[in-house]
């Protein structure tokens, strides 16, 4: 998962792109970058880190411009170097850089024909770098000096034929324009909007609408899947349906912990969405446990607030703060001698005792993925003196994979996958668990006002809305992600080892 933003303004965007950034650190805190276009020249800083380490006053003075693009990223298996932060860049044609949010599912074979049919080279491993090199040759193929608007979606069109899998994209065409635009399925969210300035109009392309909020710009709508928007250097927006037959089928997982709650997502708030997550799971706990004695509905900081609260007041339990999290966790440093040891679940969280003593506890979490966490956490609920510890998840069991861009690649890093709901009550160490029903979480986020019918919940169902993920794909993805860990455990030996000796 990622967050991305392109801006055409009427003056200098680089501050209005960091603080966009910024609200969308959430989406990704691996690393952070910023392109600007001026008098047809680039200006761009990235580099691994938070938005606030990455850029420095120096940096921000060089990006000039008034238009541009970023990206944070978050940190999968085997692409944490600083040379696959983005944006990317080409050259030619025109000098295109290009940030996405998602994940192809059919990009080696993408890459050898790029390789092999272009003539291009690509430089990572990044499917990004992949998607930008298709989006450029199908662009160059037109074989125009200057780029007009059917030429740029003539050219989406073409990345939709070649490109399968989740992608929501911002792409810069030095000295023309930005590009935004969204995979026939919709699986990950992108938005636009307008703030008026004295100056004219300006826009603005962004993973989730509270970017536009935060920076005075006004929604005006979600990329529909498959649909481009295109505005030119002179703030003229053009948008256009750029798929055969788009259907929207958006990750229900940004809604479930990925998206900040005052988000709204293909016309859905993440916060009513979460609230109706809460409710559900009242409805579910009444049905399957009339009986039940919880003396007191915890959330686990943060997500699982919103549900949580409405969860308490369906059921008519107190609602209480019964953890803390520490806002500034501190990096870990490796000195000679010491190993490089996780930071513990205790130093980012700390029980209050009182809302734990003698209490029969129901603890919410938004899901449960790999199970580490929630199993420190109902430990040490446990070691605070609570009576019997419940514990219910706001998100149906994951059990599958998820191939469209959230950190999920593994199915045996599942600790549902292939296991019954008491097995992972067993494991976790909970009195018991419950889960909310797919079609109850499908109802909480497609029931309200804007209705959706369909959602990609793989993760959930392991049906891949994309057609193409099977067996044989899951089983390389998996490895691929031990040799990469592989890689890097390595990797931490060897500077350990270089402290040692
Ligand atoms: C919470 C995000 N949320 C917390 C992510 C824990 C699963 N975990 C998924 C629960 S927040 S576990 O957004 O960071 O506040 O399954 O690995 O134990």
């Amino acid at each position: 998962m990622c967050g991305i933003v392109g801006i055409v303004g009427k003056s200098n965007v680089n501050q209005a792109l960091y603080d966009a950034l910024t609200v969308l650190q959430h989406r990704g805190q691996d690393a952070a970058g910023i392109v600007t276009s001026h008098d047809g020249r680039l200006f761009l800083r990235k580099d691994n880190g938070l938005v606030r380490d990455v850029f420095h006053q120096r940096h921000m003075q060089r990006l000039v411009g008034h238009m541009g693009i970023g990206h944070v990223r978050y940190p999968t298996a085997g692409s944490s170097t600083s040379a696959e932060a983005q944006p990317f860049y080409v050259n030619s044609p025109y000098g295109i850089t290009l940030a996405h949010n998602g994940n192809l599912t059919n990009v080696e074979q993408l890459a050898k024909e790029i390789y092999e049919s272009d003539l291009r080279h690509v430089n990572t491993s990044s499917d990004s770098e992949v998607l930008l090199n298709v989006f450029a040759h199908e662009l160059a193929q037109r074989g125009k000096l200057q780029p007009t608007e059917e030429d740029v979606f003539a050219a989406v069109i073409d990345v939709h034929n070649r490109c399968v899998g989740g992608y929501a994209v911002v792409a810069m065409i030095t000295g023309y324009g930005i590009v935004g635009f969204r995979d026939p399925h919709g699986i990950r969210p992108i938005v636009f909007g307008q703030r008026h300035t004295d100056e004219g109009v300006e826009y603005m392309i962004a993973s989730e609408s509270v970017s536009l909020d935060v920076l005075g710009f006004t929604l005006i709508r979600d990329l529909a899947p498959g649909e481009a928007v295109y505005i030119t250097e002179d703030g003229k927006l053009h948008t256009r349906q750029c798929a055969v037959a788009p259907k929207l089928t958006p990750c229900i997982f940004e809604h479930v912990y990925l998206a900040r709650p005052d988000s709204i997502i293909d016309g859905v708030s993440v916060y009513k969405a979460r609230l109706r997550m809460g409710e559900k799971l009242a409805d579910k706990i009444l049905r399957e446990r009339p009986e039940h004695d919880i003396d007191v509905v915890i959330p686990i900081p943060d997500t699982s607030r919103t549900a949580a609260l409405e969860l308490a007041n369906h059921l008519g339990v107190k609602f209480r703060e019964g953890f803390v999290k520490n806002r500034y966790i501190g990096r870990t440093f490796i000195m000679p001698g010491q190993a490089a040891r996780k930071k513990s679940v205790r130093q980012k969280l700390n029980a209050i005792e009182l809302e734990f003593r003698g209490k029969n506890v129901m603890l919410v979490d938004d899901s449960i993925v790999r199970g580490t966490t929630c199993k420190q956490i109902i430990q040490m609920a446990r070691e605070a003196g609570a009576k019997n510890v419940y514990f219910c998840s706001a998100a149906p069991a994951v059990r599958y994979p998820n191939v469209y861009g959230i950190d999920m690649p593994s199915a045996h890093e599942l600790i549902a996958h292939n296991r019954s709901t008491q097995d992972v009550a067993d494991l976790i160490g909970a009195d018991w668990l419950i889960y909310q029903d797919l079609p109850d979480l499908i109802e909480a986020v497609g029931g309200g006002k804007i209705k959706i019918d369909q959602f990609d919940c793989a993760v959930f169902d392991g049906k891949y809305v994309t057609g193409d993920v099977d067996d044989a794909y899951l089983n390389k993805i998996e490895q691929a992600r031990n040799d990469s860990s592989k890689v890097k455990t390595q990797a931490v030996s060897a500077i350990i080892d270089l402290y040692n000796n």
